[in-house]
Formats: structure tokens, sequence, C-alpha cells
């Protein structure tokens, strides 16, 4: 049901919001994480890792190694306060690898987000129900964190990472 007036929602929005040049229309379907790997994280969970630019609020971890690409949704979980997240909130590739993440804002409530990744000079806003691509580059090792700079002191926080999950 949840999904069903959030694609509603979204059909109707179109119609109206005016187009961004860095920005395009959703294209991809509403998901919400509903399982977390085994013995890993909880999703809503707030994670506190070392370096990064605000807690994670944790969905799901997702391995990139080898496509070239990634669809990252944003959104907020309706049952806790529609409380920002990306999805997922890992990236798991190999080190060095380049892929294009597709970023998009499908928050319930009408919110900008944005995507910065301070190593890479990405500082790129997303209008709501809008998306935007971004070419990303794994680190050589260990991890690098992405974030939404006006959310992320309340847990849209995300990470990419060469070696596995946490
Ligand atoms: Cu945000």
């Amino acid at each position: 049901m949840a999904v069903i007036c959030v694609l509603l929602l979204t059909s109707c929005n179109n119609a109206s919001v005016s187009t961004a040049s860095t920005a395009s229309p959703i294209t991809t379907p509403t998901t919400y994480a509903s399982a977390s790997a085994a013995g890993g994280p909880q999703p809503g969970a707030l994670l506190t890792i070392n370096g990064a630019p605000g807690q994670v609020r944790w969905t799901a971890t997702q391995n990139v190694v080898g496509s070239g690409s990634a669809v990252l949704t944003m959104s907020g979980f309706p049952n806790i306060d529609e409380s920002p997240y990306f999805s997922p909130s890992q990236l798991v590739g190999s080190p060095g690898e380049k892929i294009t993440v597709q970023i998009v804002n499908q928050s319930l409530t009408e919110f900008t987000h944005n995507f910065s990744l301070n190593s890479q000079n990405i500082d790129q806003d997303i209008p709501w129900h809008q998306s935007v691509n971004e070419t990303v580059v794994f680190p050589s090792s260990g991890a690098l964190f992405f974030y939404c700079k006006y959310h992320n002191s309340i847990g849209q926080v995300g990470i990419l990472r060469v070696s596995p999950a946490p």
C-alpha cells in the first residue's frame, strides 16, 4: 500500500515539477530495505563510524564489483519520523573502481536532498522526486563517506567501501 501511494505521488508530481538542468524525473520504482544481511545492522539503526560526517542510518549493503553502476535512493523511514537515509547505505566495490551512480530523491515529503563526496569535489543537490547521475571512484583501500549536506546530522550518510561490510 505504501509503495502504491508513493508511485501515485511520483507520477502526479512529475507533471508539475520544473526540470533542473542537472536533474531528471525519477524513473526507478520505490524500494525500502526490508531485511539486513545476516548478522549485520538492522535497517534504521544509526551507526557511528570513525571518520564519517555523521552517523549512518543503515539500510543495506550492495556489492557493485564489476557492475559499473548502482542506484542510490534517498528517502526516509515513514515509521521513524521520515529520518532521511541512503539506500543502500553502503556500496562495496573494487579498489579504484569507477561507477556511475543514479541518485534518486524519492522522499515522501518535499525535501531537497544532496549528494556530497568531498574528496571527489561532488556537491550536488537533487530536487524532490528527481534524480541525478554522478560518477564516483572507490578508494584504494578502506572507505569513503558520501552524505547529504542538509541531513548528515540526522543519519543521511553512506559508505563507499572496498572491504567487506561492517
Ligand atoms: Cu537530505
